[in-house]
């Protein structure tokens, strides 16, 4: 008798415990869509969740009041090529001499390198692309009036569709799955970044049909009556329509999570905004009272609400993580007259943060960045160190797969809200320059190049000698003490030294060559 009803209570145990086990893997097994909503050169202090007060972004802060909030969260680089290849391959971009690229340019991300896309698909995921892409396309010379490969299907991606580099730069065309969409073979399409095809209007001998005129650069190829950076002929029926843009991804990402499938999916939303050159919508044409610029904000802002309307409406929000953020920091004139500086206002697209897009000051790569999913994070704030470069480790570890990235680090209990210990250490990059923060301490090596860029009016953190900040006390920037902090810089040079492979002074070296 005793023997049976210990038999019972173990049987009992055994069950119960099996039990328990299923349910944990059932939890395991259950991975969360997974979306990055990517902006392009939207400033820290462009979202009123980081202060702004001109302007206001419900729908951005809805996600970062819903979600958790990152003051000190980073894009790898003040530029885009470089921050979106640090977002897609987990690794630093100086190691591979990643710069803005022309529409041109080869695809810059080998096809056999772990990228973020192609880690979820080993787990299962259906992957896809639909905005801005600027990592390369194809091997060198392009054919766009063929297949154009390798391109994002190529590294990881089931589905693309993409603009070849960034809306300023030709061809001013929609890549669907490395073919250029709505193309006429009859009509072919010919690229050059060297020279003009004959009789071919440009900004530069054809200001007059010119409905946006060029301040610097931007005097090539002239589509929509913008003059844009390269030079383009033919496709007639495959030009994109620039104030239909936002609409076109729009309607393409929700498309893409609206279709039933068995598996998770990952979408990158790369929206174009608010990047030059800035082509609202007549809907929000004059909306933000601050021009072009504040009016694709405005934009981007509807978008990003439509999506999440829809993430509800599909019953998808409670089962779907979704990291927001921007691939560097702001900039007003880019190359185009479109009152970004005089309808400014007092607005302050970099909040308290000093520099812009292209400087290694803290608004370079210092951009807003929330993670939400809804049920799942609490809704709060976060001090800690995290960079886009992290995402890829981060979300294998969410995923349960192995996969770490070279240089990112497994932060997803920082980006989950469930620890404060973000990073220790970060390389920040522009325009092949590089600083570190440690802490709450930033180091720029000297460099003795311009220290302001006149075309774009933003001071580019170049100086003769060793900069040394405290962000704490000091977050703007103003106060230098490599010279009262003797100790500290040492620290700083031999910690950047240890991750650069190089030294300070070498990095300068390299700059002035
Ligand atoms: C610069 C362009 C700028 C912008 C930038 C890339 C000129 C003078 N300036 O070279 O307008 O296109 O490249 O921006 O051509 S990014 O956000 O894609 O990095
Ligand atoms: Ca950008």
């Amino acid at each position: 008798m005793k023997g049976t009803l210990a038999g019972l209570f173990f049987a009992f145990l055994a069950i119960s415990c099996r039990d328990e086990k299923k349910t944990e893997a059932a939890s395991v097994i259950k991975r969360p869509n997974i979306v990055v909503i990517y902006m392009d050169d939207l400033g820290y202090g462009d979202v009123s969740f980081n202060g702004a007060t001109e302007i206001q972004t419900p729908n951005m802060d809805a996600l970062a009041n819903g979600g958790l909030r990152f003051t000190n969260g980073y894009a790898s680089s003040a530029t885009c090529t470089p921050s979106r290849y640090a977002l897609l391959t987990g690794q630093y971009p100086w190691r591979k001499n990643a710069q803005i690229l022309p529409g041109t340019a080869p695809l810059i991300i080998d096809t056999t390198q772990m990228t973020l896309p192609r880690m979820l698909k080993e787990q299962g995921y259906y992957t896809g692309i639909v905005g801005k892409w600027h990592l390369g396309l194809g091997n060198g010379s392009v054919n766009w009036n063929e297949r154009v490969s390798p391109g994002p299907n190529e590294v990881g991606f089931d589905e693309s569709y993409i603009l070849a580099a960034t809306q300023d730069r030709v061809p001013t065309v929609y890549m669907d799955n490395g073919h250029v969409a709505n193309l006429d073979l009859n009509d072919p399409i010919e690229v050059s970044y060297d020279k003009n095809f004959e009789g071919e209007p440009t900004g530069l001998e054809n200001p007059e049909l010119t409905t946006m005129k060029w301040k610097h650069g931007h005097n090539n190829s002239i589509v929509n009556g913008i003059p844009r950076i390269g030079f383009m002929k033919g496709g007639k029926s495959a030009l994109w329509n620039d104030i239909d843009m936002a609409d076109e991804f729009l309607n393409r990402a929700k498309k893409f999570i609206k279709t039933k499938r068995e598996n998770p999916f990952f979408l990158y939303y790369a929206l174009q905004q608010p990047h030059v050159p800035r082509t609202p919508h007549p809907r929000f044409e004059g909306k933000s009272g601050m021009g072009p610029r504040g009016d694709v904000i405005l934009e981007a802002d509807w978008c990003i609400g439509e999506f999440m309307k829809t993430l509800e409406k599909e019953g998808l929000l409670e089962n779907t993580l979704i990291v927001f953020s921007s691939d560097n920091g702001p900039v007003l004139n880019d190359g185009y007259f479109d009152f970004s500086r005089r309808k400014l206002g007092k607005h302050t697209p970099a909040g308290p943060l000093r520099g812009g897009k292209y400087s290694l000051f803290e608004a370079g790569a210092r951009v807003p960045f929330v993670t939400y999913w809804k049920g799942k994070i609490n809704p709060g704030v976060s001090n800690a160190l995290v960079c886009q470069v992290d995402l890829l480790s981060s979300l294998a570890n969410l995923v349960g797969s192995d996969e770490k990235s070279h240089d990112g680090e497994d932060l997803i209990d920082v980006f989950m809200g469930n620890s404060d210990q973000g990073r220790k250490e970060l390389i920040l990059e522009a325009t092949t320059r590089t600083a570190l923060r440690k802490g709450n301490w930033v180091m720029i090596p000297p460099y003795d190049l311009a220290p302001i860029n006149r075309e774009v009016n933003i001071e580019l953190g170049n100086d003769k000698t060793y900069q040394l900040y405290n962000l704490k006390d000091d977050i703007a920037q103003q106060n230098n003490l490599a010279a009262t902090h003797p100790d500290k810089l040492e620290e700083m040079k031999t910690a950047f030294e240890r991750i650069r492979g190089q030294s300070p002074n070498e990095v300068q070296q390299l700059e002035l060559k």
